[in-house]
C-alpha cells in the first residue's frame, strides 16, 4: 500500500490541459473577455466557461454559410440531490424570460437549463442565480459535477436523509476552492447561502497518503483539475433513480437495523459516452468496489479522486474518464491504487437487495403528514405552450405556497411539503393550466422516456432528438396498438449523439443518432436500468421505425415469458435471435392496414441511392415511397415486357 508517483506520461497532454493550466484557476481568458464588447468567447475562453457552468453554443436552425453564427450561451446549475428552494425556482423562471429562450430544462443529472442567454447578460445572470441560493460552480468542465440523490422526499425514511446529506458534504468536499468565480460573476463577493460543514473542512484539508497539493488553491484538485468530467450520486439500497451503473462513482447508504448509518457500499467505474465507429470508447456499468465506514467515507472519496486525478489518461480526452482506468488497470489494480492513498486495505463490498426505478409522479405521501407532488416534464423542457402552461403553473403554485422541488435523474419534478389542506387548490391550478398530475393518465411509453436537447443549442448532435421523440413514441404507440400491444410500455430514450447525455444505452430501447435523420438503436437494458443495452443496428433512417419494430414486438408478443418486460425478453433471447426472427418475418397484409398504406416492408438502399430519392422527394413535393413505388412499379412492368417480347 505504499503510494508511489504516478509514472510521467509518454504522450503529449490534450489541448486543454495546457488551457487549464495558464487559466490561474479558472480566471483566464475568461475575466479578461467577460470585459470585452464581443458577442462571444474564444475558443480557449471557452473551455474554462465551462467550470463556471456555462457552454458556448449557437442556435443552429439559424445558420448561414459565411454568416457568423447565433452565439448565445447556455447555463448549468449545480444542486446536489436536484434541491431547489423556491426563491431559487422563481429566480430561473424569470431569468429564462429575462435573458434566455423563455424555457427552462430540467436535465438528466437533477440540475436546471438555460438556453440562449448572450454573452453580455451572462455575468448578471449568474449573479442573480447565486443571489437567489444557487450556483452554476462545477456544473461543468473537468471537475466533479451535480452530485446525484434519489429525489422521493420520504421524510422519515432515515436513509433517505442520508443519502441527501452526503450528497451535499460530498458536493461541498469537491467544490473547486479558487476564488475565481466570486471574482468575476460578483466582483469578489463571496456569497456563502449555507455554513460548510466543520467535517467537510477538515476532511479537504487532510493528507498523509498524498491526496491533496499542498500550498495550492486547489488542494484537490491542483492547477490541472481532473483530467475528465467525474460523476457521483448517493443512493438508498434498492433505489436506483439515480441511474448508479453510469456513474464514476456511487455511494450506497446503509444503515442499521435502528435506522442509524453505519457506512457506505461504494460502486466505480460507470460512464456512458462514446463514438461512433470507435471501438476503443464504450459505455461501460459501474464495478462493485468496497465497503466503507461512515467515519471514512470523505477519505475514501478523495482516494478515487486522487486515482483517477494522478493516474487517468490526461492525454486522450476520448480515453480520460475513469472508466478507462478501471477497464484497462481491471478492478484489482484499482482497488490497490485507492487503498495506497486511502492509507489501509478496502472493506468487502457488502450484500444488496435488488435496485429498483421508480418514477413517484402524481400525489404521494411523504411519512410526515405532508405530501408531495411529481410532475412530469416531457424531456424536462419547462414552457408555456398552446393550452399546455406548465411555466405558468409551476410558477404560480411555488410563489403562492413557497413549495421547494427536487428535479429527478428523468427530467420530472417533484414539489414538497405540501399541506394535505392545498391539494385541491394546486390541483385546480394544475387542471387550469393543462398540466396532468395523475401518472395513470399520461401515455406510459411517454411517462417513462427521455430525450436529449440535441439541436438545435447542441454543438455536437448529429440528428434531432428532444424534438424528435414525441412523433417516435406517438408512431411506437400507433404500432403496438396494431399488433394488440396496447398496454406495453418499456423505457425508451434518444440522444442526438452517442455521448449519452440521457443515457439511452440503459434504456429497454435507446436510439442513439448516427447520422441525419437516422440512429443506432440498442435494445436489451432493463426497465430499472441494472444492465446495460446492445447494439442491434447501426443505422435506422427514421422513416424505417415501423419496419424495424414490428418484428421485434410481434417476436416479443409471441415468445414472452409471463411479466417479461420488453428490454428483458431481448436480453434473454440475444440479439442473433432477434436479427434472425427479423429478417425471416413477413407481416400479414392486413387489409386495413393496406388501405391505409401503413404497412412498410423493409428494402435496403444505399447511402448515395438514398440521398438522391430524398432531394427527389423535396423536388417533387411526393414522398420518398410515392417515388419509390412508381420506380419499382415501372421497372417490374418493363421486366414482365421484356419476358413477354421473349416468350
Ligand atoms: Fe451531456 C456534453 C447535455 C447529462 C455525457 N451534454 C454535453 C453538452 C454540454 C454538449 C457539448 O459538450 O457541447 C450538451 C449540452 C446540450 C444543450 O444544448 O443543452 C449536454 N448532458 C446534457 C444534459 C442537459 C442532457 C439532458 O437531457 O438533460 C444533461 C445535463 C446534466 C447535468 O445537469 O449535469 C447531460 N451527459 C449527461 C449524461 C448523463 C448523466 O450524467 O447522468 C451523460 C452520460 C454519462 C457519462 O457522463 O458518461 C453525458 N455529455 C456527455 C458527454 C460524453 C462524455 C464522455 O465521457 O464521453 C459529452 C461530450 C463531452 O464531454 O465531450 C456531453
Ligand atoms: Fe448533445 Fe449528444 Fe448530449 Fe444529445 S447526447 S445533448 S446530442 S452531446
Amino acid at each position: 500500500m505504499v503510494n508511489s508517483a504516478p509514472p510521467a506520461p509518454t504522450r503529449k497532454p490534450s489541448k486543454v490541459e495546457g488551457i487549464k493550466e495558464r487559466s490561474n484557476f479558472l480566471r483566464e481568458p475568461v475575466a479578461t473577455e467577460l470585459l470585452q464588447d464581443t458577442n462571444h468567447f474564444s475558443e480557449e475562453a471557452v473551455q474554462i466557461l465551462k467550470f463556471h457552468g456555462s457552454y458556448q453554443q449557437d442556435n443552429r436552425d439559424n445558420r448561414v454559410k459565411g454568416q457568423e453564427k447565433d452565439y448565445q450561451m447556455m447555463l448549468r446549475t449545480r444542486n446536489p440531490g436536484g434541491f431547489i428552494p423556491p426563491q431559487l425556482y422563481l429566480a430561473l423562471d424569470r431569468l429564462a424570460d429575462e435573458y434566455g429562450n423563455g424555457t427552462l430544462r430540467a436535465t438528466t443529472r437533477q440540475g436546471f437549463q438555460l438556453h440562449g442567454i448572450l454573452k453580455q447578460n451572462l455575468k448578471a445572470t449568474i449573479a442573480t442565480i447565486v443571489h437567489n441560493l444557487g450556483s452554476t460552480l462545477g456544473a461543468c468542465g473537468d471537475l466533479n459535477r451535480n452530485v446525484m440523490a434519489p429525489p422521493a422526499p420520504f421524510k422519515t425514511k432515515p436513509e433517505y436523509n442520508y443519502a441527501w446529506e452526503y450528497a451535499n458534504n460530498i458536493a461541498d468536499l469537491l467544490t473547486p476552492q479558487t476564488g475565481a468565480y466570486y471574482e468575476i460573476w460578483l466582483d469578489g463577493e463571496k456569497v456563502v447561502s449555507a455554513e460548510e460543514n466543520p467535517a467537510v473542512k477538515a476532511a479537504r484539508q487532510q493528507n498523509g497518503t498524498g491526496t491533496i497539493i499542498h500550498n495550492s488553491e486547489e488542494p484537490i484538485y491542483g492547477t490541472h483539475y481532473m483530467p475528465r468530467k467525474f460523476k457521483i450520486a448517493v443512493t438508498v439500497p434498492g433505489d436506483n433513480s439515480i441511474d448508479l451503473y453510469t456513474q464514476d462513482l456511487t455511494l450506497v447508504v446503509i444503515t442499521d437495523s435502528d435506522g442509524k448509518l453505519e457506512g457506505f457500499n461504494v460502486f466505480a467505474g460507470g460512464g456512458l459516452g462514446r463514438t461512433h465507429n470507435k471501438e476503443e470508447t464504450f459505455a461501460r456499468v459501474a464495478d462493485p468496489i468496497c465497503y466503507v465506514d461512515q467515519a471514512d467515507v470523505y477519505s475514501l472519496v478523495k482516494a478515487i479522486v486522487a486515482t483517477q486525478r494522478d493516474y487517468g489518461d490526461r492525454t486522450d480526452r476520448r480515453h480520460a474518464r475513469l472508466k478507462y482506468l478501471i477497464h484497462d488497470w481491471g478492478v484489482s489494480k484499482f482497488k490497490h491504487q485507492v487503498e495506497a492513498f486511502f492509507g489501509k486495505p478496502l472493506q468487502p463490498f457488502r450484500t444488496l437487495p435488488a435496485f429498483k426505478y421508480e418514477d413517484f409522479l402524481g400525489w404521494n405521501k411523504q411519512g410526515d403528514g405532508k405530501l408531495f407532488l411529481g410532475i412530469s416534464i416531457v424531456n424536462g423542457r419547462i414552457k408555456d405552450e398552446g393550452s399546455l402552461q406548465l411555466k405558468t403553473a409551476l410558477r404560480e403554485i411555488i410563489e403562492k405556497y413557497e413549495l421547494p422541488m427536487r428535479v429527478t435523474p428523468h427530467q420530472n419534478v417533484l414539489l414538497y411539503d405540501i399541506p394535505p389542506k392545498h391539494k385541491s387548490a394546486i390541483q385546480a391550478i394544475l387542471d387550469r393550466c393543462g398540466v396532468i398530475a395523475d401518472p395513470s393518465k399520461i401515455d406510459s411509453l411517454v411517462r417513462y422516456s427521455m430525450a436529449c436537447p440535441a439541436l438545435p443549442t447542441c454543438g455536437l448532435a448529429i440528428t434531432e432528438s428532444e424534438r424528435a421523440i414525441p412523433d417516435v413514441l406517438e408512431r411506437i404507440r400507433t404500432l403496438l396498438n396494431k399488433l394488440g400491444l396496447k398496454k406495453e410500455h418499456f423505457v425508451i430514450r434518444m440522444t442526438g449523439c452517442p455521448n449519452g447525455c440521457a443515457r439511452p444505452y440503459m434504456a429497454e430501447l435507446g436510439f442513439v443518432g448516427s447520422s441525419p435523420e437516422s440512429y443506432q438503436v440498442w435494445l436489451g437494458g432493463c426497465p430499472h436500468q441494472t444492465r446495460l443495452a446492445q447494439p442491434y443496428t447501426d443505422k435506422m433512417h427514421i422513416n424505417d421505425l415501423e419496419s424495424l419494430l414490428e418484428p421485434l414486438f410481434v417476436f416479443f408478443k409471441k415468445s414472452r415469458q409471463k411479466g417479461e418486460s420488453f428490454g428483458d425478453f431481448c436480453a434473454r433471447v440475444g440479439l442473433d435471435t432477434l436479427r434472425e426472427f427479423a429478417s425471416n418475418y413477413h407481416p400479414k397484409s392486413d387489409k386495413n392496414n393496406m388501405l391505409a398504406g401503413k404497412v412498410h416492408y423493409r428494402v435496403g438502399i444505399r447511402d448515395a441511392l438514398y440521398s438522391e430519392l430524398k432531394a427527389a422527394s423535396a423536388r417533387q413535393g411526393k414522398s420518398m415511397t410515392d417515388i419509390a413505388e412508381v420506380a419499382i412499379r415501372t421497372y417490374l412492368q418493363n421486366l414482365e415486357d421484356a419476358n413477354n417480347v421473349h416468350d
